[in-house]
């Protein structure tokens, strides 16, 4: 492992991605009802917020508009993807190379491991490469580490998130990002069975303030170093609101109450 407390994706050993790739892995469907959020500059801007500690984005947006930011924004090239348009056993393609993320400005790479597919095998065998070509690079990788596939019955159940968060450790991931897994209790599992990998949650699908907090509030509490969110910011109105009240459960692990009323008198 490398030591990733001293690179761009931590702020004080803790973590906030957001991630802006659901262009490709869900369609222009996630764009809908939102004027503007189709456009990568308007997550760039958010990313500019002090809490988010690394924007993460497919390799066309990096090219296209981290040249704006690159100043203000730090960049998580995630390696691979796939879109919604694919219809097989879970699997997705290698976009970038390591070399590639790291020439165009990257500070840290990603990569999807969907354990339990029919794919897992060549798909972790990419990892390898990756992972291989990161630490040559001294970039520190984070795994969305996603069990799904033929016979996975629940892919949020606590066994099956704490075995994606070992699989993460075990594969020399130095973040894992995985689903919530439903209380507090699971995700402590999940954090000591990543040993010295750092578990972060994935956001999901957008919710209430109050009840997307109290769940980063539950990974933080688990022993968790933050998160790796995209609809729950950018499908806000105000995306800074979201983030100034993150900041405070992430970093300053302030009650879910306080950190909205911080978030509501920065207005
Ligand atoms: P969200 O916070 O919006 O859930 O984003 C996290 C993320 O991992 C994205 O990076 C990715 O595009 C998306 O979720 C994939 O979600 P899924 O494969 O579960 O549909």
């Amino acid at each position: 492992m490398i030591p990733i407390d001293d690179t761009p994706l931590c702020r004080d050993g803790k973590v906030l991605i957001l991630a802006y790739d659901h262009g490709l892995e869900h369609g222009p469907v996630d764009f809908e009802g939102l004027d503007g959020s189709e456009d990568p500059a308007r997550t760039f801007e958010a990313a500019t917020h002090p809490a988010v500690t690394s924007i993460a984005v497919q390799k066309g947006l990096a090219e296209a508009y981290y040249p704006s930011y690159e100043d203000d924004v730090n960049l998580l090239l995630k390696l691979n993807g796939t879109s919604n348009l694919w219809m097989g056993e879970p699997d997705t393609a290698v976009n970038c190379t390591v070399d590639y993320a790291a020439e165009i400005g990257a500070s840290s790479v990603g990569f999807t491991v969907y354990g339990g597919s029919n794919h897992e095998i060549e798909m972790v065998e990419e990892f390898r490469d990756a992972q291989e070509a990161a630490r040559a690079n001294d970039l520190p990788v984070v795994m969305w580490s996603y069990p799904r596939g033929q016979g996975l019955k629940n892919d949020t159940a606590p066994s099956t998130i704490s075995y994606a968060a070992r699989l993460a450790l075990e594969l020399g991931a130095d973040v894992a990002k995985v689903k919530y897994p439903g209380s507090k209790a699971a995700m402590e599992h999940a954090v000591r069975s990543a040993g010295k990998t750092k578990v972060v949650m994935s956001g999901g699908s957008k919710t209430s303030d109050r009840d997307f907090l109290s769940s980063v509030k539950d990974v933080i509490d688990a022993g968790g170093k933050g998160l790796a969110v995209g609809r729950n910011v950018w499908q806000r109105e105000d995306p800074t609101h979201i983030l100034d009240a993150l900041e405070q459960v992430i970093f300053e692990e302030s009650s879910v109450a306080d950190a909205l009323e911080y978030a509501d008198a920065q207005q």
